[in-house]
């Protein structure tokens, strides 16, 4: 049926008259942090506080939170505390039940809390605590807004050495939670002057895949191949593995028993993370620290060598530090090589991953500097500079700069099927789709800086 109101009707419309008799719309009070803070402690969260958009902190998340929400002016920050010794328990069925049932709680009260604003003539809008996110935009950023950073401006905790934020009081067994709301909301009204971080370093050690490095930077692509086996990029790994296997013997010599039925729990019941012993293992918080500080020893004894000791499959790429780490440190755990998560599908992506995925080890002991001048589909030209110089890297991903020892030049979708494996680069310098000048046995070395 089509409705077909011409328009100087509409203007009679009972809803359109109804609603020009309650105009003019008044302007909502202004929300105060203790009025926000009361109504998501009421809504069952351990803590809360608000902070404005405008936060010099929150730069980054502006533009996407605006795009999500175009009236967003402030930002409610919402903890939920897990239960330490479930987090800790080796027997990690018990760990992922604590982080399903804590992120259930986050996005219920996260949903509370936008209808306690929206009856007080607010807009409010809550993005996931963490999943679904927005996939469209994979492997680029998905996440509407970053929840760790809304909660360290919102004076609620500081980031830990394991790039996880610590609450004073709860230490690292929290989740996070954002509400965004037109309201606009009087500043925080005390700051945490110190970081509940001890720099311990226990998450340093007792994380299988060596991704937390003593110093703090974090090895991103170790923990996704890992911890995310059974989320998005591990299970598109596995189809991979049905798509090449011959035969369902060798799928099964590929992927064993234990690890089909365990990807099917974690499609049917929820995805289920490998390690997380980065939060497990951390004493930080003024609940948690008591045995910590009391005995060290038994500490470690009771928290950190039931997760190291363990016997279990840790997933790395071939070449990667991640696999030489284990080797390393936890020779009694099962090596199992995985392909790369991180896939770049565009050129912008592939300089945008690049620090994501580099492999220190690789590229320890020599330097060069690689140019790139890509032609992508709608004819924009890409140039960038990568250095790498003893084990570190450096991506300018706009500018050729200095001297190239190596200059790649040509098709930006022939270059993409080099780095994925896809094509062979000397036919597609044959067939003059790329132009490669410099010592080419710097290019491979290159490449194993950044296995797949
Ligand atoms: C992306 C993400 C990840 C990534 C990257 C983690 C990271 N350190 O940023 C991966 C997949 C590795 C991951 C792992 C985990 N995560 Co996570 N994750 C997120 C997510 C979606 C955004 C993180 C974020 O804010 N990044 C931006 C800035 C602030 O991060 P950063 O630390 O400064 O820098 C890193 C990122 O920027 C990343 N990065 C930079 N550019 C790009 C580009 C792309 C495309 C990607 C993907 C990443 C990326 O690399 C940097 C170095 O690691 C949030 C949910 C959300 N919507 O906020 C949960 C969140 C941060 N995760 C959380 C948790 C609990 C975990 C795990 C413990 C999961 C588990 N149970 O095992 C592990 C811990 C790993 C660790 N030590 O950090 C919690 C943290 C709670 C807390 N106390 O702080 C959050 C807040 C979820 C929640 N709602 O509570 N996570
Ligand atoms: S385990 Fe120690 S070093 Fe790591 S985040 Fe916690 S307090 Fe900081």
């Amino acid at each position: 049926m089509t409705i077909n109101i011409p328009k100087k009707d509409r203007a009679e419309h009972p809803s359109i008259r109804a609603a020009r008799g309650r105009l003019p719309i008044l302007a909502p009070a202004p929300l105060t942090q203790a009025t926000l803070r009361q109504w998501a402690i009421e809504a069952g969260a351990d803590d809360a506080a608000a902070v404005s958009l405008d936060h010099p902190e929150l730069e980054e998340e502006r533009g996407p939170v605006r795009k999500a929400f175009a009236a967003a002016r402030s930002l409610v920050a919402i903890v939920v505390r897990m239960h330490p010794d479930n987090v800790r328990s080796p027997a990690r069925s018990v760990a992922n039940h604590e982080f399903h049932h804590a992120s259930d709680r986050v996005n219920d009260i996260a949903r509370a809390l936008v209808e306690r604003i929206s009856a007080a003539g607010h807009r409010a809008m809550n993005p996931a605590m963490a999943f679904p996110m927005e996939m469209d935009d994979f492997p680029g950023r998905t996440w509407v807004v970053s929840h760790k950073r809304v909660a360290v401006a919102a004076q609620l905790g500081r980031m830990g050495l394991h790039r996880n934020v610590i609450h004073p009081r709860f230490g690292s067994f929290i989740l996070l939670g954002t509400v965004i709301t037109s309201a606009s909301v009087d500043d925080p009204s005390s700051s945490l002057d110190f970081n509940p971080c001890i720099d311990c370093k226990l998450c340093v050690a007792a994380c299988p895949v060596g991704a937390i490095e003593p110093e703090g930077a974090f090895r991103f692509s170790a923990c996704l191949d890992h911890n995310y086996r059974e989320f998005m990029t591990g299970f598109g790994d596995l189809l991979e593995e049905v798509a090449e296997s011959r035969g369902r013997y060798e799928l099964r010599e590929r992927v064993s028993l234990s690890e089909t039925a365990s990807m099917w729990q974690s499609l049917a019941y929820r995805p289920n993370y490998k390690a997380a012993y980065c939060i497990a293992v951390c004493p930080a918080g003024d609940d948690v620290i008591g045995p910590f500080v009391e005995n060290r020893a038994r500490f470690n004894a009771e928290v950190l060598r039931p997760l190291t000791e363990r016997s279990e499959t840790v997933y790395v790429v071939a070449g990667s530090d991640a696999e030489a780490h284990v080797a390393r440190r936890f020779p009694h755990k099962r090596v199992r090589r995985v392909r790369s998560s991180l896939r770049a599908t565009s050129v912008a992506g592939l300089f945008r991953a690049m620090p994501l995925i580099f492999q220190r080890g690789p590229a320890k002991g020599w330097k060069a500097t690689f140019h790139f001048e890509l032609v992508d589909r709608d004819a924009a030209v890409h140039r960038a500079t990568v250095r790498i110089d003893d084990g570190e890297l450096s991506v300018d991903p706009t500018s050729l700069d200095g001297e190239a020892d190596v200059t790649v030049r040509g098709e930006a979708s022939a270059w993409l099927d080099v780095v994925s494996g896809k094509r062979n680069p000397v036919l597609l310098v044959l067939r003059r789709r790329l132009k490669i000048r410099g010592d080419r046995s710097l290019l491979d070395r290159f490449a194993k800086c950044f296995p797949r």
